[in-house]
């Protein structure tokens, strides 16, 4: 019988590892022939709620659940792991300024990522949900020198299907038939959902594009300002969504991505599309024999272009700021 993975998630006792866990001990991430391993990594004064989701967890009597740990040491979390999902983070409390939590989430991403180089497994792959996603990653990642730079991602995930779901509420495609959109940038308000490359059905998404009133004025800023819609609406932000999408993001990266489509992943640049080397950046992407391609070639025009920047720069400027804090 195939080998179990083991599976770490942080911040399990939050929403979003509520919401992904079960799905995960049932198979939803990495398929149904592959038994599971969950180590729930939580800081101590959640421990006790997390094993609390342990004992559910037993409870489900999942099949492909093979056993769950949980643990507050790093070290112990991250022992031997396959795919590591950071999603726990310190988030942004009344009067923080952005340099305070960058600096928080700096030391975490710093001790979570020397944890990783130390004991995970030799194809680790990580995906990081807790924000600032991108620049935790880049922080995780620079304290991993032995783990390739590749392994570490971001989730721009739940951004791609927010702009899928309304481009085929706009549009009246089924979600199905839509492919090939794009997130670039960063996970943030200046990130760029970009159909001018996208299929619609039988149509092109640059049709689309090209009534700018709507692009401009209702598809980019919905999209951008889907979380804080979320929290308007619910008094909470978004949770099975954002669990969803950090599943998706992974079972793509092991199982591929679907023939003629891609998705959207912030990995570390190599310079593709002008997007500075190093810098964690959502790209279009395939997932090919298990590791990210960056889909070359995709003409860029003004249009786009100017938005890819504006929101690179935004990156840049987080990075500089951790470099700056020691970070890197
Ligand atoms: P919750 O506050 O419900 O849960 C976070 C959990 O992380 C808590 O249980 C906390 O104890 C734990 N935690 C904090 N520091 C930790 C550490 N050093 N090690 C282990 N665990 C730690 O937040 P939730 O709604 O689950 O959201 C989690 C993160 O996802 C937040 O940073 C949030 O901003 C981010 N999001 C990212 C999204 C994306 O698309 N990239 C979308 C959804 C979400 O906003």
């Amino acid at each position: 019988s195939p080998t179990p993975a083991v599976v770490t998630v942080t911040g399990a006792a939050g929403s979003i590892g509520y919401a992904a866990l079960f799905r995960i001990a049932a198979g939803a991430m990495l398929g149904p022939d592959t038994p599971i391993r969950l180590r729930l990594l939580e800081i101590p004064s959640a421990v006790s709620a997390a094993e609390g989701t342990a004992m559910e967890l037993d409870d489900s009597a999942f099949p492909l659940l093979r056993d769950v740990e949980v643990h507050d040491d790093p070290k112990r979390g991250f022992d031997g792991t396959d795919v590591a999902l950071l999603i726990g983070s310190r988030p942004r409390s009344k009067g923080m300024e952005r340099g305070d939590l960058l600096a928080a989430n700096g030391q975490i991403f710093t001790v979570q990522g020397r944890a990783i180089n130390q004991v995970a497994a030799e194809g680790v792959r990580v995906l990081v949900v807790g924000n600032p996603a991108n620049t935790n990653a880049l922080v995780a990642a620079n304290n991993a020198p032995d783990v390739p730079a590749e392994r570490f991602t971001a989730l721009t995930r739940l951004d791609h299907n927010r702009a899928i779901a309304q481009l085929a509420r706009h549009s009246g495609a089924a979600v199905k038939d839509i492919s090939r959109v794009t997130i670039w940038g960063n996970h943030s308000g200046t990130q760029y959902p970009d159909i001018f490359h996208a299929r619609v059905g039988d149509r092109s998404g640059a049709e689309f594009a090209a009534d700018r009133e709507w692009l401009t004025g209702d598809f980019i800023p919905t999209v951008a300002n889907r979380g804080s819609a979320i929290i308007e609406a619910r008094g909470a932000s978004s949770a099975a969504s954002a669990a969803n999408a950090a599943i998706d993001h992974v079972h793509d990266w092991v199982l591929g991505t679907p023939d003629g489509d891609w998705t959207s992943v912030a990995l570390p640049s190599t310079g593709a599309y002008g997007v500075p080397d190093g810098l964690v950046s959502s790209f279009p992407v395939r997932s090919v024999d298990g590791a990210w391609q960056v889909v070359e070639g995709l003409e860029i025009d003004d249009f786009s272009r100017k938005r890819i920047d504006a929101s690179v720069a935004e990156l840049e400027s987080e990075r500089d700021a951790v470099r700056g804090m020691g970070f890197l």
